[in-house]
């Protein structure tokens, strides 16, 4: 009775989560078929938290696999929107462990592992909501599965996410798994019935850390894991030395093993660094960037699959999220020069970056042939820009950047030519965490053009 009064308060009074984000998470929670794979141990496959040596120390990790029992916790992290919950959930390991890591060939072989997922829920009235969508981690790479008729948009739909009751069920590729994709994650497959290699473990949410007691069997092997706070690491972000990260994201790992084993260094990312690396390639997935996975999913979401509105509203400014750093609002552009060949008028677009890491671009916002001294709103989407599938109506990136010291923002303005575009020029400002600047109708440094913007630096 008591929850249900609470609910309707929460409803009444417009506050965040009507249930806990610890309740959503818990109800959420994956069933795991872990392939397992006796060649690299099987204890290196468990997962666990990153100070399941008793420490924080990010380099002994690999060292101390044998010394310590890994209790089985998967990280989560709820945001909010007002139409939509997004949860992560992330698996660290000791070890991914495989083939001896000599650069430049992509095999695995390195101290700690993070992979995981992220999950959109829509709120529905329920108390848990309906679950639409799923990226998966893996490797570098994001894959897209739903259950719903999602298109897809700036990248291939993967497939379906097969449902253990209402709960998702994920795939873990074993250590080893060639080339280079150990402890990737996937929606579960054919590999969920029979586990490669005919060992495999299942981990389900029990709300208790079960130690595992082996890696054989064909998924006859079933262990409880717990969930743990993404919390307990992000509030670590800045703490470097390998206490447990040696730069931004990344939690630090040694290039060689004390046993001499050649380990690639320090390749564990947190999903604050995430990045799908395909965008660097012809058929990439689309404008969007590092730490967007964590930052900004709604963003991600909506650049990857394409009538997210399909299945209800979608609002892409979020009610909570304790773990983006910066927010950018892009509001208006203008040119104030034609610059097209004899004076023909502008076709402008904007970049933006963040310490050189684009958050913006001619993607979300275009304009062909602007007129001198008219202000477009740069809604994304809107006009000519050459990303015209935008379902959430929004002019704002969440971020993920390293704000306890300055990050340089910088948005530039150009005029797209078929022959090479025209710079107009470049507006740039340095914030840091708890300050905020703006520019209203501010001229780049060449003059050629003028925008507004807000930027908001939070944690
Ligand atoms: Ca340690
Ligand atoms: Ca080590
Ligand atoms: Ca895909
Ligand atoms: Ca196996």
């Amino acid at each position: 009775m008591t929850r249900y009064l609470i609910v309707a308060w929460s409803l009444l009074a417009g506050t965040a989560f009507a249930i806990t984000p610890e309740q959503l998470a818990q109800h959420w929670a994956p069933r795991i078929y872990h392939d397992t794979n006796s060649s690299y141990g099987y204890e290196a496959e468990y997962i666990t938290r990153v100070d399941y040596d008793g420490n924080w120390n990010s380099n002994d990790n690999w060292e101390n696999l044998y010394q310590y029992a890994k209790p089985s916790y998967l990280y989560y992290k709820v945001s909010e929107t007002a139409t939509h919950y997004f949860i992560i959930y992330g698996a660290f390991h000791p070890r991914d462990d495989g083939p001896e890591y000599l650069w430049p060939v992509p095999t695995d072989k390195h101290e700690n592992d993070f992979e995981g997922a992220v999950f959109m829920i829509r709120k529905d009235g329920s108390d848990y909501g309906q679950f639409i969508a799923m990226e998966t981690m893996a490797h570098n790479q994001f894959y897209q599965y739903s259950n719903l008729a999602l298109q897809e948009a700036h990248d291939d739909i993967d497939g379906s996410v097969p449902l253990y009751g209402h709960r998702p069920k994920i795939f873990i590729q074993a250590n080893g798994a060639a080339p280079s994709n150990g402890h990737a994650w996937h929606a579960c497959d054919s590999n969920c019935s029979s586990a490669p290699g005919g060992d495999g473990i299942v981990y389900y949410y029990g709300g208790v850390a079960e130690v595992p007691n082996g890696g054989s069997g064909n998924y006859s092997r079933q262990f409880s894991y717990d969930l743990i706070s993404l919390d307990t690491l992000w509030e670590k972000r800045y703490d470097v030395n390998n206490l447990p990260f040696v730069f931004w994201g990344t939690l630090g790992g040694d290039s060689i093993s004390a046993a001499g084993e050649r380990l690639q260094a320090n390749a564990a990312n947190l999903p604050w660094t995430w990045d799908d690396s395909a965008q660097y390639v012809y058929s990439g997935d689309g404008p969007t960037w590092v730490g967007d996975f964590n930052a900004d999913a709604p963003h991600m979401i909506d650049t990857h699959f394409g009538n997210v509105t399909s299945f209800g509203s979608f609002s892409r400014y979020y009610l909570r999220n304790d773990h983006y750093n910066c927010s950018v609002d892009l509001l208006e552009a203008s040119s104030q020069s034609n610059r097209d060949p004899w004076g023909g008028k502008s076709d402008i677009y904007v970049e933006g970056y963040a310490n050189g890491q684009p958050f913006w671009s001619e993607s979300l916002f275009k304009k062909d042939g602007a007129n001198v001294g008219t202000f477009y709103a740069t809604w994304m989407g809107a006009y000519d820009a050459t990303t015209r599938s935008y379902n959430g109506v929004t002019r704002r990136r969440y971020l993920n950047v390293p704000a306890n010291q300055n990050v340089t923002f910088e948005f530039r303005v150009y005029d797209s030519d078929t022959g090479g575009d025209d710079y107009m020029g470049s507006i740039s400002r340095q914030l840091k965490a708890g300050q905020y600047v703006s520019g209203y109708r501010e001229a780049t440094s060449n003059g050629d053009a003028r925008l507004s913007y807000s930027v908001s630096c939070v944690r």
